[in-house]
């Protein structure tokens, strides 16, 4: 669905102005709209999720772990395919109010594509560079949003997601080195034709929402606070985008319609975007992996 076709329909959940905001800049953040018992479960399942992670000693289809993961200090980067993981998850995803706001932002035919909880552990470590998500993951067209909500409060210094404004309205970059090899991040000589200096850090209290369109460049900051910072993103499209490559991550859930009905046409968007690498042959790991491999794993 197109911008214009998608403000047709009266919000559910966001005002015109959130909305507006959304689809001039890119991307969104608005706190004060995840009931407190949503936060509350996200939270004590993240911690259950944690304290499971002490028992598993590599990256496996639920658990990204970093280099530093020992059994009496989990350093979980990402709990995959979320709403695989408890289906509290999916009940989150598909009956809460995020659907609604997805409904806001693609259309009120809204299709569930894959989510995951991001940890971002103290330190530079997982800083995530400069890039767009729809190269990972192509669709038909550019209604893809991913959006979410942080379980705790993030500051500037606690590793918020920064994202370049109006950056969905330019280029899509392919994200290979000069070899070729996927590095899920813009190279350094196609970011020197953004101006990243305006870039907005998406911050705010525990349960702040945030939206960013999948043509928008961002990134995220070094955790530099003692205390973890989980972000729980979710991402919904239009019905009438379909993927055209297999997902980095299928979830039992990726295609399934949350608001509205299936789609009878495709829309097909004439904007060009690069191939990714087959994953259905190669796998994924994550951005983190990704990103410090330099190379797909
Ligand atoms: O977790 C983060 O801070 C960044 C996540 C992100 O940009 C991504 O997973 O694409």
């Amino acid at each position: 669905m197109k911008p214009e076709d998608i403000l047709r329909h009266p919000p559910k959940v966001l005002t015109s102005a959130q909305r507006d905001a959304y689809f001039r800049t890119g991307f969104l953040a608005v706190d004060g709209l995840v009931p407190d018992a949503w936060l509350h479960r996200s939270r004590e399942l993240s911690a259950e999720f944690l304290e499971a992670s002490k028992a598993v000693a590599v990256s496996n289809e639920a658990f990204d772990l970093g280099p530093r993961h020992r059994p009496d200090q989990p350093h979980v980067r990402r709990l995959r395919a979320l709403v695989d993981r408890h289906p509290d998850f999916w009940r989150l995803a598909s009956e809460s109010v995020l659907a609604d706001i997805a409904a806001d932002l693609v259309g009120p035919d809204v299709k569930f594509h894959s989510a995951k909880l991001n940890y971002k552990w103290p330190g530079s470590g997982e800083i995530v560079d400069w890039h767009q998500d729809i190269p990972a993951w192509p669709h038909t067209n550019y209604s893809p949003v991913t959006l979410g909500f942080y379980l705790d409060e993030v500051s500037p210094e606690r590793g918020p997601l920064t994202c370049i404004p109006g950056s969905h309205h330019g280029p899509i970059f392919v994200h290979r080195d000069d070899a070729g090899h996927w590095t899920g991040s813009i190279q350094e000589r196609d970011m020197m034709t953004v101006d990243r200096t305006c870039a907005v850090d998406l911050t705010g209290p525990a349960g702040t929402v945030i939206a960013i369109n999948c043509r928008t460049i961002h990134a995220s900051r070094a955790n530099l606070t003692d205390r973890v910072r989980p972000v729980a993103l979710f991402v919904y499209s239009s019905a009438d985008a379909f993927p055209w490559t297999a997902a980095p991550t299928p979830t039992n859930h990726t295609g399934d319609i949350v608001r509205g009905r299936p789609a009878q046409t495709a829309h097909l968007d004439a904007t060009p975007c690069p191939v990714p690498p087959d994953w259905s042959r190669i796998g994924y790991g994550s951005i983190f992996s990704v990103q410090r491999a330099g190379e797909a794993s």
